[in-house]
């Protein structure tokens, strides 16, 4: 099967150690498939790695000289670019299983705008405040929607498809509403849609990150409680 119509965005910030890996089993599951590395100037070989793969269609944008730095504002610069159907979004560190994206891709050729990657359970062993916190933030973040008339399982997944002219769509609308230092790309979109948009879910369980370090931080949540009342 070919997947010339996906583009694969991976916000990276020194993940030299993961996307390699990545890129090698992406090309292997997905022949014909576009990746866009999306880069905030990662001190370490993250961005080489990727030059040097020898995929034409794997590029890396490199935004280290952007003011503005953060998972958000990265998905969408690499969201503006892409010229395929569809778009996933998924972390470099294979916490989002990678075969699971052909679940997605195969739902959103099926209609749905939206595919969300739902954690069915999480494998981390986050410490207790942590796992509060997730589920915390997913509630209120399903009310916020729910204001609107739309439900959804995993409103903070950073793991989805999206059908690009639905996603270039809100940008050009609405992209000041995005957080752009933020976490949360998906929710910010969730919240610019309308209840006709038709919402597929693929189950995953979360797993270990493979290498490296997370970098989410108290600021990233402060950041998303505060885009709950934006
Ligand atoms: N471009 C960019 N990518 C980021 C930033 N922070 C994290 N990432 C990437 O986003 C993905 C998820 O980050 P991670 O630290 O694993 O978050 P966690 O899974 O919630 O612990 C990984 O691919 C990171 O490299 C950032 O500020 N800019
Ligand atoms: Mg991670």
């Amino acid at each position: 099967m070919d997947f010339g119509d996906t583009t694969v965005i991976i916000p990276t910030l020194n993940e030299e150690k993961n996307i390699g890996e990545m890129l090698r089993i992406l090309d292997k599951l997905y022949p014909g498939i576009n990746i866009i590395v999306s880069d905030d100037g990662s001190k370490d070989k993250t961005q080489d790695i990727v030059r040097n793969y020898g995929n034409p269609n794997f590029i890396v944008l490199d935004r280290s000289k952007q003011k503005v730095k953060g998972l958000t504002i990265r998905v969408i610069d690499a969201a503006k670019t892409v010229k395929t159907e569809f778009i996933v979004v998924t972390d470099a560190d294979m916490q989002h299983p990678p075969e699971k994206i052909k679940e997605i891709i195969e739902k959103l050729r099926n209609g749905y705008n939206i595919v969300i990657g739902c954690r069915e359970k999480i494998l981390a062993k986050w410490p207790w405040h942590r796992k509060l916190m997730s589920k915390t933030a997913i509630i209120l973040g399903q009310l916020r929607l729910l204001l609107k008339g739309i439900y959804v399982k995993d409103v903070v997944s950073g793991f989805f498809g999206v059908r690009s002219d639905l996603f270039k769509e809100v940008i050009s609308k609405a992209e000041h509403k995005f957080e752009p230092r933020g976490y949360k790309v998906l929710f910010d979109l969730l919240k610019q849609i309308n209840r006709s948009k038709k919402i597929g879910y693929v189950n995953y369980q979360f797993g270990l990150r493979k290498r490296g370090e997370s970098k989410i931080s108290r600021r990233h949540v402060v950041l998303y409680f505060k885009s709950l009342f934006k």
